[in-house]
């Protein structure tokens, strides 16, 4: 494999610009409804998972914001919070709901038939909002688990209509340099018809709502076999993608690290990225991970990724977009087709350890953090850490 040891300066430019968002709850034990296995030193509460989330920043360097989920990350002061992060080098990012937990939302959240359910969960997104402006947070992410189980239970119709109404409610509560990012998923928990399943859906209730409303794209969250590069650019023409959650799946909605089970498909959706010059944190695309870390050490595992997301865009840079465009022109279909893979099949590696000890960052964060010694004082320091927060 062709090795690269330095980037070109536009590239690292780029490099040097480009940000990553973690979770909260990437930090927090997680696992499936088979088992949750704990991890030693997990965080018992919101200020934990954000003195591990800096973690993450202070050894990559591109890490500087971490999503909160509410109520998961429930605190009595989010000021005091926020200037926590502060000091830990790191900033509040999106402030996603939460509306997946409780009884009252069984059958439906912002969908429910029932008026006084739709208006708790309005009024929880509402709360939502005063926690962004408690924490200097600019954008609300809405995902939700609203769907049903079997054909003929609820009015499909009837529900998109009623979301559409709720949908609007909560939008109307943003002021004008804040928005919200809706996130779609096509099933799962539920079965028979998801109330947001596909990016369309989406769309279609960002178009209604206006300009401050924006897709997210979960990479877990299609079909198998889906061309999520194809949904990237077309979301991208339409100025309406608003943010990433990047993880990896073999089968549904894994969650594994991004770039783990396809880092190829990773690299086309980055190339796409970057065609339309959506990287540049001018796009305002917030590149989010949404992954949780069951069987490895968390914060490795966050690393490991920001690590390969910053693999992945490099080779989606790397790309000889002239000499592309002129072999597409050509219609020469192989020519233009090696000229991707000859990027992707490039170690970027060793480009990428110069870049970072250019800018005092250890060359490999990844061996830098294990040699620490972090993990270790923090499983002596911490008891009883708690899961991603459904225990809370
Ligand atoms: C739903 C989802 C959504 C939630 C997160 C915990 O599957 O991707 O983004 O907020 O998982
Ligand atoms: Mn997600
Ligand atoms: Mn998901």
């Amino acid at each position: 494999m062709p090795q690269l040891t330095a980037l070109p300066d536009p590239i690292a430019r780029d490099l040097a610009d480009f940000s990553i968002e973690v979770p909260s709850w990437g930090y927090g034990n997680s696992g499936t409804r088979f088992k949750v296995f704990t991890t030693p030193g997990t965080p018992r509460d919101p200020y934990e998972k954000i003195a591990d989330a800096a973690q993450t920043h202070a050894f990559t360097g591109s890490a500087p914001r971490v999503s909160l989920h509410y109520p998961w990350d429930r605190v009595e002061d989010f000021g005091t919070l926020a200037d926590y992060a502060r000091e830990q080098g790191v900033e509040i990012g999106m402030i996603n709901s939460n509306t997946f937990q409780d009884d009252t939302y069984k059958f439906g959240s912002l969908t429910h038939g029932d008026k006084a359910v739709r208006r708790q969960a309005i009024d929880h997104h509402l709360e939502c909002i005063d926690v962004m402006r408690a924490t200097g947070s600019k954008e609300l992410k809405i995902w939700l688990a609203d769907g049903t189980n079997y054909a003929g239970q609820d009015s499909i119709r009837e529900r998109q209509d009623r979301l559409a109404e709720s949908l609007s409610e909560v939008y109307g509560g943003l002021a004008d340099d804040e928005r919200l990012v809706l996130e779609y998923k096509f099933f799962e928990p539920a079965f028979y018809h998801t109330d947001v399943p596909d990016w369309g859906t989406s769309l279609l209730h960002c178009l209604a709502l206006g300009e401050k409303a924006m897709v997210v794209l979960d990479t877990g969250h299609h079909a198998p076999g889906t061309n999520i590069e194809f949904i990237v650019a077309q979301l991208l023409r339409q100025q309406r993608l608003g943010a990433f959650d990047f993880n990896s799946r073999n089968y549904a909605d894994d969650d594994l690290i991004v770039g783990a089970a396809d880092p190829f498909q990773l690299v086309r959706i980055l190339f796409e990225i970057v065609q339309q010059d959506a990287h540049r944190p001018e796009s305002g695309v917030n590149f989010m991970l949404d992954q949780c870390h069951n069987l490895e050490s968390k914060i490795q595992g966050q690393i490991r990724s920001v690590m390969n997301v910053q693999e992945a865009l490099a080779k989606a840079l790397l790309v000889d977009r002239e000499a592309l465009a002129d072999a597409q022109r050509r219609n020469d279909v192989l020519e233009a087709n090696g000229i991707l893979m000859d990027a992707f099949w490039t170690d970027v590696r060793p480009a990428l350890a110069t870049f970072r000890e250019e800018r005092g960052l250890p060359a490999d964060p990844f061996a830098a953090f294990r040699a620490s010694g972090y993990e270790e004082k923090v499983a002596a320091e911490r008891v009883g850490g708690d899961q991603m927060g459904w225990g809370a």
